[in-house]
């Protein structure tokens, strides 16, 4: 059993520990580095219970090239792609791409719909429309809504498409750049649309490092980008949220610290998945580390003395949030 001392509730909501958290006073080899680092926060923050205990930052150098990269072939495309990630549409869509982008014609594509609440896809679908954006609600595991996307692109550029046919420009591509944040499924699009395996895909953040061309059989080409996010988040959640869904490379964070995170959303949200997933019944006054140790031990993720392996049951929460095991979630709503 871990040593923490329970006794305490915590207010409502989940952001206090229990009060030996506190004054640093638990000794217990196992608890997470990241609850020391946080305890101090957390008695700060009682008042208004946030997100804890993590400033993410990750803007390394490939994104500074990628932007750049970003601006030198602008003028090369006809169309601006941005995909954004469906659970999270506000904190996936980056602010530097609209900066970079101005006038180019553009459309948003809410991918991983299949992890996204299908009810908020709809909304967010009707939220982007009502602010002139061309949508599209794609799952690109099986390649839903994929196959609306060539026709899409040549509605939005009707008009370019006349002119160049006027020129004589028969057989010109229409030359699509794809962008958008870290993992949020550019490169697996690409390929879907495409229907062969051009780019190379994985379930991690950071996998394309430079540009590629793929050639589409009905005159398109698209050109596929690294993932790049911003210098700063203003808004801590941002940063959360995009590390939450696999946005932001693990090996900078604290997944244990995040994983408490997730589990407070959860249980604040979704207490039901919750119990559906770990048979963890969340009070009206909960402390996430219990609930994190709570799925642990229903999991059987012990190490020796009987205590839960909290880092091994962080991990596992954050891959069967990420993977959709645990539901379908939007956590923004427009
Ligand atoms: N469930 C689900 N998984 C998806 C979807 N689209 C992509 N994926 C998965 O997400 C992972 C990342 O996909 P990538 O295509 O490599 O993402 P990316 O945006 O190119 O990532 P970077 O190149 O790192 O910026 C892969 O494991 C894909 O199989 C989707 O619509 N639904
Ligand atoms: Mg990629």
């Amino acid at each position: 059993m871990n040593k923490r001392n329970h006794k305490s509730a915590p207010p409502k909501g989940g952001a206090g520990k229990p009060a030996s958290y506190k004054g640093g006073s638990n000794n217990n080899p196992r608890k997470p580095k990241a609850s020391r680092r946080t305890s101090a926060v957390a008695a700060q923050k009682q008042a208004a219970p946030q997100m804890e205990g993590m400033d993410i930052q990750w803007y390394p150098g490939h994104m500074t090239k990628t932007r750049r990269m970003i601006q030198e072939h602008l003028k090369m495309v006809d169309l601006v792609v941005e995909i954004v990630d469906a659970r999270i549409p506000i904190s996936s869509r980056n602010p530097d791409i609209d900066s970079l982008v101005e006038t180019k014609p553009r459309m948003v594509i809410l991918n991983r719909a299949d992890q996204a609440d299908p009810v908020l896809n709809n909304r967010w679908a009707e939220h982007f429309r009502s602010q002139g954006w061309s949508v599209l609600q794609t799952d690109c595991k099986t390649g839903t809504g994929v196959k609306q996307f060539s026709p899409v692109v040549k509605s939005i550029l009707k008009e370019e498409m006349a002119k160049w046919e006027e020129k004589g420009m028969v057989g010109r591509p229409v030359r699509v750049m794809v962008v958008g944040v870290p993992n949020v499924g550019k490169s697996t699009f690409i390929n879907k649309v495409a229907n062969k395996k051009s780019a190379i895909a994985q379930n991690r953040p950071g996998v394309t490092r430079g540009k590629q061309w793929v050639t589409v059989d009905d005159g398109l080409d698209l050109l596929d980008t690294p993932g790049i996010l911003w210098p700063k988040f203003e808004d801590k959640r941002v940063g959360m949220y995009l590390a939450f869904t696999g946005a932001v490379k693990d090996t900078i964070l604290d997944v244990e610290t995040l994983a408490f995170n997730l589990m407070k959303l959860l249980a604040e949200r979704y207490p039901k998945a919750l119990q559906e997933r770990y048979r963890i019944d969340v009070p009206e006054a909960f402390d996430s580390w219990e609930l994190v140790e709570q799925a642990g031990r229903n999991r059987g993720f012990l190490i020796s003395g009987g205590e839960v392996d909290t880092e091994r049951t962080a991990r596992i929460l954050l891959e069967e949030f990420r993977s959709g095991k645990l539901g379908r979630f939007t956590l923004e709503t427009p």
